[in-house]
């Protein structure tokens, strides 16, 4: 049954229980919310925070890549999954352009362009196809070497498939004379769930989709295989074909022998599919492929995060609840035994708020030495550009006969060769800041609770409430989306001007003086681009130190609001109404009990 609201089918067995388990979560986060909502503006920012749980819950994508060489099938594998003929299959290589297949009410297309202009938006209808459109700029004839400079195409799709969440990703192809392809798909892999390895019988698998393989099995999670194009082997000879596969995979890309392989005929499940021929369609395979998809990788994410987001969830609620307790013990308390313990509360705070100001010049020496170990890493990678480039056109000018030739043959080479490097470079320094920075501030980090710990301990005991320390740090970091990596890297040249009286020297000084031009010139075009790598580097560091420290101090704030500010507003109201009324009493300790139980729900939610 499609649901009304999201329009989304939830039908699916799998499916089913997915919806039902996120939708418990759902649930009890919408009672938390609508209980603080009545308590009182104090809980604005808890509640803001419940929400934004309620939304990833509810927007949570799973990233899958379908991975291979060109022709291996891929297009017309996803076309069959869907059911539907939208992406362009060809007999001849696309254009470098990666699609991602969302759902969708109804089908539609939107394409992001390289260069930040407004994206272009189309949807079908009876006259024009959404494969006409989308043809016009993924596939190399009708948008040649990208010249539209497409970064990348969105098709939304209402297949029940796509409904609870999975996102499809058609990537290009990759191959050794598409170096720069395979390099940004290499990049893109990490923010990705799962990707699906398509090889064929036909042609076998080559040299180059091994090495590729044996570096997207670092960098993928959950890597599964598909045996395309069975409808051309007879059946005895898919089993040997399958048999010789696995073999190649475990020893020469060291698979795990029981890494799932699923033999497939997209060509047939296509036509089944579109046929109604159900027979056809058990042939084909394609029902493994979808059940393996359905049933295992979209539960397994949708459990962890189920569970991360009811571990914050109940964090939250632990935080509320503490403060609602400390609240009612106020209210009881003789005024003069209230003041005293708040003042020892203020010393603890005041203590806090001290280490506070000591942990932020650690962290502001932390990132210094980042930055320096930055230009360190920057110094390298001049040096190692720098070698390499040199040796690249001195291989390419070792038979140029001229000047003119020599100047163009090295040119050439450079603009085949520099993405590639530079895209390799990139993503390994990104990931190498990545695992630095966490490891640098993972004690912060730790420091950081502890003076938070230290206030709520605090009052807990002086106030005599129930102690509960949060339980979700870092159990769930904030998925990254995926991103397919624009950087255009500068591969070309400065013109090569040729001095006045190069026609007179002999040939060797010649080609040793224009040598000595190109290189020169090499070493500019190096600088240009690690400075780019350099700076986006910076960029993204000085983002997580910012973002730790704000969120330190958001967290200290809080806290000290929740504890110091909940006493002191119980203190404003009893001197302006010295009779407590009975009726806010009461109702304060029906919402700590009904707290109480949502908490524990939360507490021990499983999915
Ligand atoms: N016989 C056969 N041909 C297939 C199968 N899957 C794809 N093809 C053909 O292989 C060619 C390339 O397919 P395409 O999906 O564009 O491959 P991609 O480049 O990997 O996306 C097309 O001519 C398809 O019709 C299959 O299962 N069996
Ligand atoms: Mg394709």
């Amino acid at each position: 049954m499609a649901d009304p609201k999201t329009g989304r089918d939830n039908s699916g067995s799998s499916l089913e229980g997915r919806a039902h388990s996120a939708g418990n979560l759902g649930g009890l986060l919408a009672q938390t919310i609508h209980l603080m909502e009545n308590l009182g503006p104090e809980l604005t920012t808890n509640i803001e925070k419940l929400r934004l749980l309620e939304n990833r819950l509810e927007a949570e994508h799973f990233h899958l890549a379908v991975l291979g060489q060109f022709k291996r099938g891929k297009s017309t594998l996803l076309n069959a999954l869907m059911g539907d003929e939208i992406l362009p299959v060809s007999v001849v290589p696309l254009t470098s352009i990666p699609t991602f297949i969302y759902w969708g009410p109804e089908q539609r297309v939107r394409i992001i362009f390289e260069d930040g202009r407004p994206p272009e938006e189309f949807i079908p209808d009876i006259e024009n196809g959404l494969i006409d459109y989308l043809n016009r700029f993924v596939t190399e004839d009708s948008n040649p070497e990208n010249v539209k400079n497409v970064l990348q195409a969105e098709v939304f799709h209402p297949s029940k498939l796509l409904s609870g969440g999975l996102v499809l990703i058609d990537t290009p192809g990759i191959g050794s004379t598409y170096q720069h392809n395979t390099e940004t798909t290499l990049n893109f892999l990490p923010q990705c769930d799962a990707a699906l390895f398509l090889v064929s019988a036909d042609p076998p698998v080559t040299e180059v989709e091994i090495d590729f393989l044996r570096e997207v099995a670092t960098k993928v999670s959950h890597l599964f295989f598909i045996f395309n194009k069975t409808d051309y082997l007879r059946d005895q000879d898919r089993e040997t074909a399958l048999a010789f596969f696995k073999g190649v995979l475990t020893e020469q890309a060291a698979i795990s022998e029981n890494a799932p392989i699923f033999p497939l005929s997209a060509l047939n499940a296509l036509e089944a599919r579109q046929k109604g021929d159900s027979e056809l369609l058990t042939r084909s395979g394609l029902e493994g492929v979808r059940a393996h998809l359905v049933d295992f990788l979209v539960n397994e994410k949708t459990r962890v995060l189920t569970e991360a987001l009811a571990k914050k969830g109940a964090d939250i609620a632990t935080q509320v609840l503490m403060q609602l307790n400390l609240t009612s013990r106020s209210l009881h308390m003789p005024i003069e035994s209230l003041s005293e313990r708040l003042a020892l509360l203020e010393e603890k705070i005041s203590e806090a708020e001290r280490q506070r100001l000591s942990a932020g010049d650690l962290l502001a020496g932390e990132r210094k030495r980042t930055v320096e170990f930055l230009e360190r890493q920057s110094a390298t990678l001049r040096k190692k550009a720098a070698a390499h480039f040199e040796s690249v056109i001195l291989e390419a000018t070792a038979t140029s006969k001229s000047g003119e030739s020599m100047d163009k043959q090295a040119r050439e080479a450079l603009t085949e060769t520099i993405p590639g490097f530079f895209e390799h470079e990139h993503g390994e320094i990104m990931a190498e800041f990545d695992e630095h920075v966490a490891r640098t501030l993972k004690p912060h980090q730790a420091r950081a609770d502890d003076l938070i710990e230290v206030i709520r301990k605090g009052a807990s005991e002086l106030f005599e409430i129930p102690y509960h320390a949060p339980e979700s740090k870092g159990s769930f970091d904030a998925a990254r989306q995926p991103y397919w990596v624009t950087h255009k890297w500068s591969s070309s040249l400065n013109p090569l001007h040729a001095g006045l009286f190069d026609w007179i020297l002999p040939a060797g000084l010649k080609r040793s003086l224009i040598l000595k031009r190109l290189m020169g010139h090499l070493e500019d075009l190096i600088i240009h681009n690690v400075e780019n790598l350099r700076w986006a580097t910076l960029q993204n560091l000085d983002h997580a130190f910012r973002k730790f420290t704000s969120d330190l101090d958001n967290g200290l704030s809080e806290t000290i609001s929740a504890t110091h500010g909940a006493i002191k507003a119980v203190i404003e109201h009893r001197k302006n109404h010295a009779e407590i009324i009975a009726e806010e009493m009461s109702q304060l300790e029906s919402s700590i009990d009904n707290m109480t139980t949502l908490e524990k729900a939360l507490r021990s939610f499983t999915p």
